[in-house]
């Protein structure tokens, strides 16, 4: 009798555990964080901004575990950074200028250091010479242009003892002697976010990154972490204090609950050819993939890899036509400014927006899948093929293309496109039309 009441409390106990559990498992976006999901994918471009102490060394945001820099030795960077020229308004000018809707900014990257006047800690901007909050200033230059704001967070830290740097892939040679403690540490993130997610204004999003640290490198089988990072807590707590906010986690795996988007690295979704995105594209949430305007994130002194005005372009509607959106880097100099060779590429690639923004901003990707022509996108009854470069044979063939066709011009001059319905597919004659933009758009209007 006794052991049939206990089993009974038992499997009672037990399918409470399940049921919050799964509980914890099901994450439904509210109506604002689906509405934000919605603009986010209309805005399609934004500006990443990688910054921080390690600007000051140009050799990129790694160069603290890249040289095995100790702790005690990166400290000298705090008394000696002061970013004259650091203009906020700049910034948000240049994203402006390229035809960006939103910035991302680099709040606390793996070097631990805080852009922005946090309690938490004493590694921060406002502990430099500089002294300013850097984030606040950025947040109202951002809120008066109408530009939204998304903040990079690290998970990693290569400075603190708190965090499980034992079991961590980079940072060993930091110079860490106590011991990782992720109670504390993910209390140290709480407290954080919820400094940035209260004063700073509405963020679009909070872009995680450093989940890797604790797992086998991109493509082995088994990228389990090592440590429960309890990604319920942090995401709960940040859609609690804001939830349109938009949470990404850079960990080049399947979303998981209670993210917003998915973003891939140095990749078109549906690509690999960094290496670092073996996860599939999701049909559930938007898309972003990130990008350097050089081969750099943070400034990197030597790095001459300039893309040019046409990549740059190619770049971002290469993602539109996969329905992603572009999140493009810059890493200003330590001084604060951006430097010329990426505004000037930036500002370029922005007057073509000018002209053809209507075929990416608003659009999602379109039904034709990239060709080795290009891609397209659409928005309504209207489809855009975006042509990077003269169609072989001169003509296009959409193959298996069924809905009926209203008209189809070359969208920058309405010049008439030749075309015909048959059944493999419709196809277009491309004779007489001059293909020397980076990107020449086509577009084709539905019944
Ligand atoms: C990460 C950061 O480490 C990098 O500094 C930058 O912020 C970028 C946007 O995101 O890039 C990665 C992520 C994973 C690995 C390497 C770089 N990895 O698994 O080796």
């Amino acid at each position: 009798m006794l052991v049939s009441v206990l089993s009974k409390f038992s499997a009672c106990i037990g399918g409470l555990a399940l049921c919050i559990s799964l509980q914890a498992q099901v994450y439904t976006p509210t109506p604002a964080n689906l509405e934000a999901r919605k603009t986010f994918q209309d805005n399609k471009y934004g500006l990443f901004i990688h910054w921080g102490l390690s600007s000051m060394l140009g050799d990129g945001e790694w160069v603290m575990n890249n040289r095995n820099i100790k702790v005690e030795d990166y400290k000298r960077l705090l008394p000696a950074f002061y970013p004259a020229q650091f203009d906020a308004d700049k910034w948000v000018q240049t994203a402006k200028n390229a035809g960006m809707k939103y910035i991302v900014f680099i709040t606390r990257h793996h070097d631990g250091f805080s852009n922005w006047d946090t309690k938490q800690s004493d590694w921060k901007i406002t502990n430099t010479p500089f002294k300013r909050d850097v984030l606040k200033e950025l947040a109202a230059a951002c809120k008066k242009e109408g530009i939204k704001l998304g903040l990079y967070y690290s998970t990693l830290d290569w400075y603190r003892d708190d965090y499980p740097h034992e079991t961590g892939r980079t940072g060993q040679g930091t110079g860490r002697t106590g011991k990782g403690n992720y109670a504390s540490y993910l209390q140290f993130m709480k407290n954080q976010l919820t400094e940035l997610l209260t004063n700073y204004g509405e963020i679009m999003s909070i872009w995680f990154d450093g989940h890797w640290d604790q797992t086998n490198p991109e493509g082995a089988h088994d990228r389990s972490s090592r440590i429960d990072w309890r990604y319920e807590e942090i995401y709960g707590l940040i859609h609690s204090l804001q939830p349109q906010c938009m949470i990404g986690n850079n960990h080049h795996l399947t979303p998981l609950p209670g993210e917003d988007f998915q973003m891939f690295e140095r990749d078109l979704p549906g690509e690999n050819k960094s290496g670092l995105s073996f996860q599939e594209a999701s049909q559930e949430v938007p898309l972003e993939t990130c990008e350097t305007i050089n081969g750099a994130w943070g400034y990197n002194i030597t790095d001459r890899k300039y893309k040019t005005v046409s990549q740059v372009i190619q770049l971002l509607v290469g993602a539109a036509g996969r329905n992603a959106n572009l999140l493009l880097n810059v890493g200003p100099m330590p001084n604060g400014q951006i430097q010329p060779e990426f505004t000037d590429t930036l500002a370029a690639a922005g007057k073509w927006l000018e002209k053809y923004g209507e075929t990416i901003y608003g659009t999602r990707g379109g039904p034709i899948a990239p060709q080795p022509w290009g891609v397209s996108t659409q928005k309504g009854r209207k489809i855009y093929l975006h042509v990077f470069k003269q169609p072989y044979g001169n003509m296009i063939l959409l193959p298996g293309f069924k809905e009926k066709v209203k008209q189809v011009q070359v969208f920058i001059n309405r010049q008439p496109v030749k075309f015909k319905q048959q059944a493999e597919g419709l196809i277009l004659q491309t004779e007489g039309i001059l293909f020397d933009s980076a990107d020449e758009v086509i577009e084709i209007e539905l019944r």
